[in-house]
């Protein structure tokens, strides 16, 4: 820590160094940045700071410039809700991919099985998860670039051993959850331990216990899917008439406004009135304003001129 710096000061630092994605580190760096101590002899911290930020900012860039360009290495594009499942070979990824989406991978227990990422499109109330699987990660096939860029990456393992080998090879900006598959194979006290160490010595993971065969954990890694993207869900609907069905997908705090332009870009200076229903209104039917801000699961009734 610099001299005279604050505890604001420390504690955005030592956030900084738990970050684990470059979108965190940025967010952090930026927090550091402000509560920094504004003096002399700290001069050359906040150059170093701004080069750091400079640098997490470039990455970003760079990576999402490339999965525009290219659709990844893929060739698929990238959606709004974008996972890729990784793993050694044989962990089960085909058989998860199976599973949870409308893609049909081969799935067998030779080894390599998988040669190129498959899509395949998950359900979740209502909005629709690109799920993708890679070549396994010990293969020549793994697709470093398409991990990089997703948005979350389920790790998928059978153990611990295989946590850390994929730990000291992944790289990405996604939010990480860690999938302990096969727990059919394992016995109630194997289970346990297994868990109490995960709680233990990766404290910064999201976990989840799922077998594909007794199709266990199955919803609570759906959810866990859904809640890593950190979007929010809203329906719209017409006076006197019932709520879509399928909920928009936006970014937290999103106002009616954006909701409005991704009806239709322009359709936001016809509306005349708006109504909002669920978290985020005072009362059922509130009218409120084009920069109200949203909550999940809101919604949000517009009358047109
Ligand atoms: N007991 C048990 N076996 C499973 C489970 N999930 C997958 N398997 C078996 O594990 C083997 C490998 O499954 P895949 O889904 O093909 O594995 P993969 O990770 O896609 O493998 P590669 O693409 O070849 O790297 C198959 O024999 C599956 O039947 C599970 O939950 N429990
Ligand atoms: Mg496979």
């Amino acid at each position: 820590m610099p001299v005279n710096a604050s505890p604001e000061y420390g504690h955005a630092e030592k956030e900084y160094h738990l970050a684990k994605t470059t979108e965190e580190k940025i967010e952090k760096l930026k927090k550091m940045l402000s509560v920094a101590p504004k003096h002399k002899s700290s001069e050359n911290l906040i150059k170093q700071l701004r080069t750091r930020l400079k640098k997490f900012q470039g990455e970003i860039e760079r990576a999402k410039k490339l999965s525009k360009s290219r659709g990844g290495k893929t060739g698929i594009k990238k959606s709004e809700m974008q996972a890729v499942i990784i793993g050694v070979t044989n962990s089960g990824k085909s058989s998860l991919l199976s599973l949870l989406t409308n893609a049909r991978p081969k799935i067998s227990e030779i080894n390599f099985e998988t040669t190129r990422a498959i899509l395949g499109m998950m359900p979740y109330q209502g909005t629709q998860i690109q799920l993708i699987e890679i070549p396994a990660i010990d293969s020549e096939f793994y697709d470093k670039g398409t991990v990089y860029t997703a948005d979350s990456v389920i790790i998928l393992i059978q153990n611990l051993e295989e946590l850390k080998k994929i730990e000291s090879l992944l790289q990405t900006n996604g939010k990480e959850i860690v999938v302990l598959t096969k727990s059919d194979l394992l016995s109630e006290l194997e289970k346990r331990r297994l868990e109490a160490t995960l709680k233990s010595k990766y404290k910064n993971y999201e976990f989840v216990f799922i077998s594909c065969i007794a199709r266990e954990g199955i919803g609570d890694l759906k959810e866990k899917i859904f809640k890593s993207f950190n979007k929010i869900r809203v329906y719209t609907k017409e006076p006197r008439k019932e709520k879509s069905n399928n909920p928009l997908v936006l970014e937290p705090e999103a106002n009616v406004k954006e909701v409005a332009e991704k009806i239709l870009k322009g359709f936001s200076e016809k509306v005349k009135e708006t109504k909002i229903w669920g978290p985020s209104s005072k009362f059922p039917g509130q009218k409120v304003g084009l920069q109200h801000k949203l909550k999940d699961l809101d919604i949000v009734e517009f009358k047109t001129r």
